[in-house]
């Protein structure tokens, strides 16, 4: 899952663990944590998206939507920031960021990164009306680069969207934050009867939503009516992993 052949063969040199990422990007920070958590060694390339460097042949070459992150590892290469965390997890076991398969426990760990994964693209919506969506316009030229690299018709769209003088509109924005007022409303709920998302141990669950929490929060989402959340996201800041993996990337910004 997730293992990609890139068309830009220089990736397929890289020996040990090599991340391409962004430090404020919120999917780039799970991949980070998890790296921080397993206290593995690993070779950074920043990829800073607020700069477009992520749109260029040679970025397509090797993220074929060009997003981040992008983890190669001996020479294999993975995207989706969920599949690279299971992926870590799989491979460096020491310590178990996921119950055993066959424990009952997995799948409510899976579930949490599913649901995680599937409404990305309203945390995105969400951001870009409130935070980025100046920084992350395009001008008629950038547009006209994006669209000869660009095959994925939802992310053209909504580039395109976000670049247009009226920016996002207001049904796709307000229809995110319904559905990320769900989404935490229902987390809130899980972490009523147990201090980590997926029961009492710290597992790829967290992982996987504090960075969607730390991004929102910066844009302005009201989260003062979950005090479950609020209690969570304090235990998951104390870690060291989101000291190094969030804080000493974002310098406190995230
Ligand atoms: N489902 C992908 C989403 C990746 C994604 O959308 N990454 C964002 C940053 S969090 C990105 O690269 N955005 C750049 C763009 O939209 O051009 C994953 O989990 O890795």
């Amino acid at each position: 899952m997730g293992i990609i052949t890139p068309t830009n063969k220089t990736v397929t040199g890289h020996r040990g663990l090599h991340l391409y990422h962004f430090s404020h990007s919120n999917c780039s920070m799970r991949v980070r944590m998890t790296l921080e958590e397993k206290g593995l060694e690993w070779i950074s390339h920043h990829v800073n998206l607020h700069k477009g460097e992520n749109v260029t042949p040679e970025y397509f070459g090797i993220h074929p939507k060009g997003l981040v992150p992008v983890l190669v590892h001996d020479g294999v290469t993975i995207i989706e920031s969920t599949d690279i965390i299971d992926h870590l997890d799989r491979q460096f076991p020491d310590p178990p960021l996921k119950p055993p398969d066959d424990s009952g426990r997995a799948d409510a760990v899976s579930r949490w990164m599913r649901t995680a994964a599937d409404n990305h693209i309203h945390v995105k919506t969400y951001m870009f009306a409130h935070r980025l969506g100046d920084i992350m316009s395009k001008s008629d030229t950038e547009l006209a680069d994006y669209r000869e690299l660009q095959d994925n018709e939802e992310l053209l769209q909504f580039h395109e969207e976000n670049s247009s003088p009226e920016g996002l509109s207001r049904e796709r924005i307000s229809r995110s934050t319904r559905v990320l007022s769900d989404c935490f409303a229902d987390i809130d709920q899980a972490l009523g009867g147990q201090p980590w998302l997926a029961g009492d141990a710290f597992t790829l669950a967290d992982i996987t939503w504090i960075p969607l929490h730390v991004t929102l929060e910066k844009a302005g989402f009201p989260f003062h009516r979950y005090d479950n959340v609020a209690r969570w996201k304090d235990a998951v800041r104390a870690r060291a992993s989101f000291e190094r993996a969030v804080r000493d990337w974002t310098g406190g910004d995230g």
